[in-house]
């Protein structure tokens, strides 16, 4: 008889082993077994490819927008902003600090302007993020890249371990905030409204501002920014900086990204002590969101912060640290 190929053996192996037994072998000849397809999602690269032209086109009508119209832009960036870091992260996902319900109410209403998701959803997938980061079962798993962590994992379907250890974590306490789910059950119109109609209504009705410059400027591109600094977060945080806590890890202290995300590039000591309100054994520095927060504890809308002690930061830099910040 002729001799077989690897493969031809492979088969006349496979069926005298019986199905159970091949699966047993491939899985210990391959301890990481392949990802199942990717399956992308259309719609949505196309979404962003128009988004990602339309702001670079924003740019361009920079110089003829009206000084009011650039300030607007940046207070909607610092809205949307304190939505994300103080709403959806700091608050709903890690109940890093406690808001009465008017703070709750402008904090929904300031994540409607970010349009990244309702914060159910948003801190459904941070939760999963944190609880099994860089697996497969972390939605932007950075071990999959910079183009997947930063955008790539909006493009595609989700990875069935997302899906399925994703219903391992307790969101209780999201379903029982009447702020939560009334965002979530009206989002569609909410962020039509808060992300692109009143960015774009305050400069035309309030001074004058063409209709045309205040939506490419204060809806358009200030919406991809915010986008673009939060998915930093995610990309080159998780990549580039110090690990003065946990060397052992790849999330990494990062100045730049701290200072785009509003405080949110201390991602080293984040993915250590995920509870803490500062996101960073520091207060005010480079630290917009934890200013805001602050704010609030003084107005009494803010309670409960929750810092971790310095002796216990301490005695974790000096036994998992890099020594880059002792
Ligand atoms: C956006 C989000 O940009 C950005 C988040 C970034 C997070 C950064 C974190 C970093 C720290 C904080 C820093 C802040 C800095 C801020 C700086 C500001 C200056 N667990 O999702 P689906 C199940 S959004 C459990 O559709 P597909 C569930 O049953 C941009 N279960 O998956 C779900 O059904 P339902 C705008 C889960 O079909 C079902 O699966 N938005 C979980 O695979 C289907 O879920 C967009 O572009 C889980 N974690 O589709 C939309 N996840 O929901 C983009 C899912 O009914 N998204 N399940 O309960 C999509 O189109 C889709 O989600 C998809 C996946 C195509 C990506
Ligand atoms: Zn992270
Ligand atoms: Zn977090």
């Amino acid at each position: 008889m002729a001799p077989r190929n690897a493969s031809e053996n492979a088969d006349y192996e496979g069926d005298r082993l019986g199905l159970d037994q091949v699966e047993a072998l491939v899985a210990e000849t391959n301890p990481s077994p392949k990802r199942p397809p990717r399956v992308i999602v259309m719609r949505n690269v196309i979404l962003f490819i128009i988004l990602h032209l339309s702001a670079v086109y924003s740019l361009f009508l920079l110089p003829k927008a009206m000084y009011a119209t650039l300030l607007w832009t940046a207070l909607m960036y610092y809205f949307a902003a304190m939505g994300i870091t103080a709403g959806a992260h700091r608050l709903w996902s890690h109940r890093s600090y406690k808001g009465k319900l008017p703070l709750r109410i402008f904090l929904a209403i300031c994540n409607c302007i970010s349009f990244q998701n309702s914060i159910f959803e948003w801190a459904r997938d941070h939760r999963a993020h944190h609880k099994f980061s860089e697996t497969d079962a972390d939605p932007h798993n950075a071990k999959r890249g910079f183009f997947f962590a930063h955008i790539g994992w909006l493009l595609v379907k989700k990875h069935p371990d997302v899906k399925e250890k994703g219903k391992m974590i307790d969101l209780s306490d999201l379903t029982n905030d009447p702020v939560v789910v009334f965002q979530d059950r009206h989002y569609k119109k909410l962020i039509l409204l808060f992300c692109f109609i009143l960015p774009t209504f305050v400069p035309v009705y309030f001074w004058g501002e063409s209709f045309h410059i205040a939506f490419y400027i204060a809806a358009i591109l200030r919406y991809t920014l915010v986008l673009n600094a939060t998915w930093l977060v995610n990309s080159a945080a998780h990549m580039w900086g110090q690990r003065p806590y946990d060397e052992r890890i790849n999330p990494a202290e990062n100045l730049g990204v701290a200072f785009c995300a509003t405080g949110e590039g201390f991602h080293n000591y984040h993915h250590v002590f995920p509870h803490d309100y500062s996101t960073s054994e520091y207060g005010w520095h480079f630290n917009l969101t934890t200013m805001f927060i602050d704010t609030m504890y003084f107005l009494g809308q803010a309670y409960d912060r929750r810092k971790i002690p310095m002796d216990v930061i301490m005695k974790r830099k000096l036994r998992t640290g890099d020594g880059s910040r002792r």
